[in-house]
């Protein structure tokens, strides 16, 4: 109880004394363990990107929210982070090259943005694009339904830049070429049959862990 008191006062007070400043998060040490889960490790994960690691600059970032919506609209880093609630959750990535990792991701809510833009009554597919110009889709309702995340933090930690930065899609359930990272633009659709990078290579569209990754 004294804890939550503190935990409360110190972000109010900290935000209100801060005012128009803009809080700089320094480097901490990973989470590996969460309510007596063990995680994995950024350390973890292996490096297949389409162009290798990207560099996104916070400062010139832009996040976009396109295609069939009554509003489009630029957000900043800060302004994701700032105008949405986070949200945490421990999920695990599977790639289909037969590695995977669990980590405990913080993010916001992918519809909650969608949300402020107003999508149009025929949208049923969320088009994700990225730094690399690797693309991939997944289903309105997915989304929706499952409450996904577009992470911010994993283990606690700031997505790396090299690895993720500024966010990478918690696509729970769904094989890693659906987890896009470096996302620059967020596109509704009407086309339930668009395909990414890799789903227009070959691999499923749907992506379902408990199914085959290959075809369809
Ligand atoms: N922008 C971008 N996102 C991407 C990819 C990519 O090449 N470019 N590769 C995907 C694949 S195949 C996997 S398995 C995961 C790996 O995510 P990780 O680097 O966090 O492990 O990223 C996915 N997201
Ligand atoms: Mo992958």
């Amino acid at each position: 109880m004294a804890l939550a008191v503190i935990a409360v006062l110190s972000f109010y007070g900290i935000r209100a004394y801060m005012g128009s400043q803009s809080v700089r998060e320094l480097q901490g040490v990973e989470v590996r363990e969460y309510q007596g889960e063990r995680l994995g490790s950024i350390g973890d994960f292996r490096e297949n990107s389409i162009r290798g690691p990207q560099d996104v600059d916070v400062d010139s970032y832009v996040l976009r929210v396109t295609g069939m919506v009554e509003e489009p609209r630029n957000y900043t880093y800060g302004e994701v982070l700032d105008g949405f609630q986070g949200y945490e959750k421990v999920v695990t990535i599977d790639c289909v090259e037969g590695w995977s990792v669990k980590v405990l991701w913080e993010g916001v809510l992918v519809s909650e943005v969608l949300d402020v833009s107003g999508m149009f009554p025929s949208v049923n597919t969320v088009i994700f694009h990225a730094e690399d110009g690797y693309t991939t889709s997944l289903p309105l309702e997915y989304i929706v339904d499952n409450e996904i995340l577009m992470a911010y933090k994993m283990n606690g930690l700031v997505l790396p830049t090299e690895k993720s930065f500024p966010f990478q899609l918690v696509a729970e359930s769904k094989w890693g070429y659906k987890w896009i990272k470096w996302i620059t633009e967020i596109e509704l659709s009407d086309n339930g049959e668009y395909r990414g990078y890799w789903e227009s290579r070959g691999y499923s569209n749907d992506a379902d862990l408990n199914g085959s990754y290959w075809g369809n």
